[in-house]
């Protein structure tokens, strides 16, 4: 399946970025999957770094991998933080939240000196907004908060999963909300975010510095 060798070319690429002694913010995903198989391997051999995982799942991959890992209760910086997306469009303004992990994810991205994303070629865009944005809400009077945030212009759906509503690491719920184009998503982020209910975002402006695209003949880096 070309996706899956594309997400595994750039998930072991990714891992040459990271050198030793190095503090990483550890990003969630199946692309992330195949970059943890890696740095696991890096750690058997002698690499000494520590992880900040970015969501539960994240944490337990990175364990079963033999990760060493911290937090944010031991450090404040990361030197480098690499990541997944669902959207990148040419100014590298990501759409993220695909897998629930959003809040965790932007607030690891965010501590981290370097963003680096990892992603196949489908994930490049022109424009975000073709996959419904996430975004991370409280519980307590959600449907309220969904009727303001379709009022910006988009519908939105409780996310659930085998039929069940998803409830995020964070004991929240996910709206994802289909603006079909997205034309400036620094507004729409700061729109949402004054928005009473809402937590979070999927939406990444001006955070990714690097993005490794894999294409069937290997990963190819972009630069901003
Ligand atoms: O949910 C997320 O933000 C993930 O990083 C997602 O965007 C990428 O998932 P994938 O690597 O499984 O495509």
């Amino acid at each position: 399946e070309h996706v899956d060798r594309q997400k595994q070319m750039v998930g072991e690429k990714a891992v040459d970025y990271i050198e030793n002694g190095m503090l990483v913010g550890l990003g969630s995903g199946s692309t992330m999957y195949y970059m943890l198989k890696e740095l696991g391997k890096r750690v058997k051999e002698g690499l000494h770094i520590r992880g900040v995982p970015s969501s539960i799942r994240t944490e337990n991959w990175a364990k079963e991998f033999g990760i060493p890992l911290t937090d944010f209760s031991e450090v404040e910086r990361l030197d480098i933080a690499i990541d997944g997306a669902d959207e990148i469009d040419p100014n590298f303004n990501l759409i993220k939240g695909g897998g629930g992990s959003l809040l965790r994810e932007k607030i690891v991205d965010a501590a981290a000196d370097r963003f680096i994303v990892v992603a196949d070629e489908s994930k490049l865009v022109n424009h975000l907004g073709a996959f419904p944005l996430p975004v991370e809400v409280v519980r307590f009077g959600w449907q309220l908060t969904k009727k303001q945030i379709e009022e910006l212009g988009c519908s939105a759906v409780l996310r659930e999963i085998d039929d069940e509503v998803f409830v995020t690491n964070n004991n929240n719920y996910i709206l994802d909300c289909r603006f079909d184009v997205i034309k400036d998503s620094e507004k729409l982020h700061s729109q949402l975010k004054s928005l009473l209910g809402v937590v979070e975002t999927g939406l990444f402006f001006n955070m990714a510095d690097e993005v490794i695209i894999g294409r069937n003949d290997g990963a190819e880096v972009l630069k901003r």
